[in-house]
């Protein structure tokens, strides 16, 4: 590893989008599945690629590494935009807030930059209780900004309506098997941020022959094309990897750019089924 007097030649490289009062660099690494030594292994591997954007969340049950990863870098933590997530057993007020503190214990933080609400599950609490303390969390200087996880608009706008402070994004799936047109034009107009998780699909990008068709055009892989037509729509793209070849692969998307035909056959891939993830009892009515 290098130490933070010699950085990598691409840091700072990563563009940045702005929505009420945040600025997220556009590309970061998830997380979401990857655990123990691998976690803190991969959050060094992208720190030192470049990367200052790093995804995690209290079910993950790899803060605690993500943030060893971080410390190891030798980076100084304000340097890189932290974003963890409350998981819904955790929204009801007596365990709202002792949950965001052994989250940044875990993180090794003060302060998380983004702190959101994972899945819509309003069982013990009702959502507008919930953005109240996830409101009362920013206030008190746990998190710098906060934001939504699997909402739908009509929720969105429930959550907007009740929160205290502003909600600077909503993270969902999106990728190009699956049509977020409705819901990216909801958040843009909502003056938000959308982040996409999962932008390959669980797989499904990098053998797909039209993203590679498309990749050989400009030198680049499918995985690369899928991530640049998300970037190209204004979104925070946060693919998950545990391989550190991919992970700085994946960061070789921002120096070409897709023309508008290609923008579109990418955006006919999107199929009704395309959906990865929807699971029982936590997701919403999808829009
Ligand atoms: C239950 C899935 C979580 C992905 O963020």
């Amino acid at each position: 590893m290098t130490d933070s007097t010699d950085p990598s030649p691409t840091a700072g490289s990563i563009p940045r989008v702005e929505a009420r009062g945040a600025s997220m660099p556009q590309l970061g690494l998830g997380t979401w599945e990857v655990e123990g030594d691998e976690a803190r292994e991969i959050t060094e591997v992208a720190l030192e690629a470049g990367y200052r954007h790093l995804d995690t969340a209290q079910l993950y049950g790899n803060e605690e590494e993500v943030g060893r990863g971080l410390e190891a870098s030798g980076l100084d933590p304000r340097e890189v935009f932290v974003t963890t997530k409350v998981w819904p057993d955790n929204f009801p007020r007596e365990r709202f807030r002792r949950s965001v503190e052994e989250s940044l214990e875990k993180l090794g933080l003060e302060q998380v930059d983004l702190l959101l609400l994972h899945w819509p599950r309003f069982r013990e609490a009702t959502l507008e209780e919930t953005v109240q303390e996830l409101a009362r969390v920013h206030s008190d200087g746990l998190a710098r900004h906060v934001g939504v996880s699997n909402f739908n608009i009509e929720l969105l706008d429930r959550a907007l309506a009740a929160a205290q402070a502003p909600l600077v994004t909503n993270q969902v799936e999106y990728h190009p098997f699956l049509d977020q047109s409705k819901l990216l034009s909801a958040v843009e107009e909502r003056e938000m941020i959308l982040t996409a998780y999962s932008p390959l699909a669980h797989g499904r990008v990098p053998g797909n022959d039209t993203l590679r068709q498309i990749g050989e055009k400009h030198g680049k892989s499918a995985v690369q094309v899928a991530l640049r037509w998300l970037v190209q729509q204004g979104t925070v793209v946060i693919p998950r990897t545990s391989d550190p070849e991919h992970c700085r692969l994946n960061m070789e998307i921002f120096d070409f750019e897709l023309g508008t035909g290609e923008m579109e056959r990418i955006h006919d891939m999107a199929r009704p089924d395309g959906r990865v993830l929807s699971p029982r009892g936590l997701a919403p009515e999808w829009d």
